[in-house]
Parts: C-alpha cells; sequence; structure tokens
C-alpha cells in the first residue's frame, strides 16, 4: 500500500525471522502507560453509542491485570481463549507477505512503541494504542475474527495474482475504516476511526464525507488517503455478510476485471451506488483550499 516507504526489507537486528520481537513490557515508562490511559480514557468514554455493539462487547478483553499498555502475553492469553488469536510485537510496519502469513495463523502484529504526548491525535505509523485498542476488540469477536483470518489467506493469494492493490483497499474500507448499520443506527468499527478521537465523531456525524453501502467490487476499485480523515465510508450490513461476501467470492476473475477497469478517487459517486448519506466533501475542499 502507500506506506511502502516505511518498510525494510529484511528484519532489523534483534528481530526474529517472521520480524516479531520482544514486547519488552518491563522497559515502558511511567509516562508511556500514562498515554495509553489518557489515550483509553478518552475513547472509552467517547465510544458508547457510536462504536459497533460487537467492538464495545471487546473492548472488555483489554481490561487485564493493571492499567497501562497491555502486556501481550496477558492479552493474547485472553484473545486465545476468545477466538484463538494472539498479539505479537512488532519494529513498525512489516512487509505485507509476513503480515498476511500472520493474520493467516491468527497472530496480529502490533507495534509495542506509542505515540509521544504531542502526537496524541495524529500519527502516521500504527502503535501500540492504534494496533491494540483499535484492532484487538474486533479480533475477540469469532465472526471478525475468521474475517481477518480469511483476508490474510487472500493476502497470501492476491500477492501470486499481483492483486494486492485492490485487495489492500478491502482492508483500509472494513478493518481500518469500515461502518455498519445496526439496528439503532450506523456505528463504527474500522480500528483507524474507534482509535481517533476525532474521527470517531467525524465518520458518523459530519455532513462531509459519503457513506455508501459496502460493496466488494466497487471498494477494491477505490483509492483512499492516508493522511486525512476518509471522503468516503463503506457501510455493512452485518459483519456475518461481510465474511460471507468476502470467503464465497472468486477473487481471481474479479482481479482480472478490476484490472481493465479503471481507479476511482475517494470522492466519486457512482449511478448504481447506494448512497446512504451524500457528502459535501466541504471538509477535503476546505482542506485543499489551505
Ligand atoms: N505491518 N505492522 C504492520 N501493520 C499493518 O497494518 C500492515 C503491515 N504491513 C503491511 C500491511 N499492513 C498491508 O499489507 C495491509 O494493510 C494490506
Ligand atoms: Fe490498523
Amino acid at each position: 500500500m502507500q506506506t511502502e516507504s516505511h518498510v525494510l526489507d529484511k528484519p532489523p537486528p534483534g528481530a526474529a525471522d517472521d520480524w516479531t520481537i520482544p514486547q519488552d513490557w518491563e522497559r515502558y515508562t511511567e509516562e508511556e502507560h500514562a498515554t495509553w490511559d489518557i489515550l483509553f480514557d478518552r475513547q472509552r468514554r467517547q465510544l458508547p453509542g457510536r462504536a459497533s455493539e460487537r467492538f464495545l462487547a471487546g473492548v472488555d478483553v483489554l481490561k487485564l491485570s493493571r492499567p497501562g499498555i497491555p502486556d501481550f502475553e496477558e492479552l493474547s492469553a485472553r484473545l486465545m481463549d476468545a477466538t484463538g488469536w494472539k498479539v505479537v510485537a512488532v519494529p513498525g510496519l512489516v512487509p505485507d507477505d509476513v503480515f498476511f502469513d500472520h493474520l493467516a495463523n491468527r497472530r496480529f502484529v502490533a507495534g509495542n512503541f506509542i505515540r509521544r504526548r504531542d502526537q496524541l491525535d495524529y500519527l502516521q505509523e500504527p502503535d501500540v494504542f492504534h494496533d491494540v485498542f483499535g484492532h484487538v476488540p474486533m479480533l475477540a469477536d469469532p465472526t471478525f475474527a475468521d474475517y481477518m483470518a480469511a483476508y490474510g489467506r487472500g493476502g497470501l493469494r492476491a500477492l501470486e495474482f499481483g492483486a494486492l492493490d485492490h485487495l489492500a483497499r478491502l482492508y483500509w474500507y472494513t478493518v481500518e475504516f469500515g461502518l455498519i448499520a445496526e439496528p439503532d443506527g450506523m456505528r463504527i468499527y474500522g480500528s483507524g476511526i474507534v482509535s481517533s478521537h476525532g474521527e470517531s465523531v467525524f465518520a458518523l456525524d459530519d455532513p462531509s464525507p459519503n457513506r455508501i453501502a459496502f460493496d466488494l467490487k466497487r471498494v477494491m476499485r477505490t483509492n483512499y488517503r492516508i493522511d486525512d480523515y476518509q471522503q468516503v465510508y463503506f457501510v455493512i450490513p452485518s459483519f456475518e455478510e461481510l465474511l460471507r461476501v468476502t470467503v464465497e467470492t472468486d477473487f481471481a476473475p474479479l482481479y482480472a476485471e478490476l484490472e481493465r477497469e479503471s481507479d476511482l478517487g475517494p470522492a466519486d459517486v457512482l449511478p448504481e451506488d447506494v448512497v446512504l448519506t451524500a457528502g459535501t466533501q466541504d471538509y477535503a475542499r476546505q482542506k485543499a483550499a489551505e
């Protein structure tokens, strides 16, 4: 994906062949644990009524024996009981094939560092707050846990087809920035949204972005931006439907079709789209004018 420039091509010194490193939980400072607690309390207060009920149920898995940054050993034991997943530490972004191999084997790779105090609201590389608070609650959900493992297997196949750019968009618009239609209204579940104090409000309440019903091929045609709030969010009807469509679809012919079709920009709308809220794009326009 677009962040490839940050990725080394072999494990750095101290990392194993699969790129994992010890979390070194004992080495976190008081200040680092306190940063986690600030971020955690802020989101815990903001998310009820905004995050999917399935995410909120999963947050309990993070309630460990002590506050601060979770110890991956203890966290993995709890997650293993729930869905057979574990959390392993990595030094930062890892190559795509390594990432997918971990997912396919139910290992979620998490950065072990935490953002600085002057970066509470924005950072480019995934830190332990994004990776653990953002991703782990959904991994405690059996259906979503299966979806992530299926995505890992699909990723390994996409690499063989040279179709990774298309498949990466599925990850982006579901795992990272997905919305879901629940009985009580639209909710957020994407890790990039739930771990962001600003975007967890923007994604649901702001008039600027489009919110469009999820369609697998449509999503895989759509470019995304990594440096600001999204201009479009795709809304799934349920996690069961997301899992079903990904395991039942034969991606090979779909990749061949996508190869022949032009990509769409994040703000494009097609006649066949089911538009749930038509965005003004005011936010993006204002940003572009700055
Ligand atoms: N590495 N640590 C880490 N975290 C990711 O989310 C990640 C990665 N490497 C590659 C990658 N993501 C992409 O291939 C996917 O987002 C598609
Ligand atoms: Fe992420």
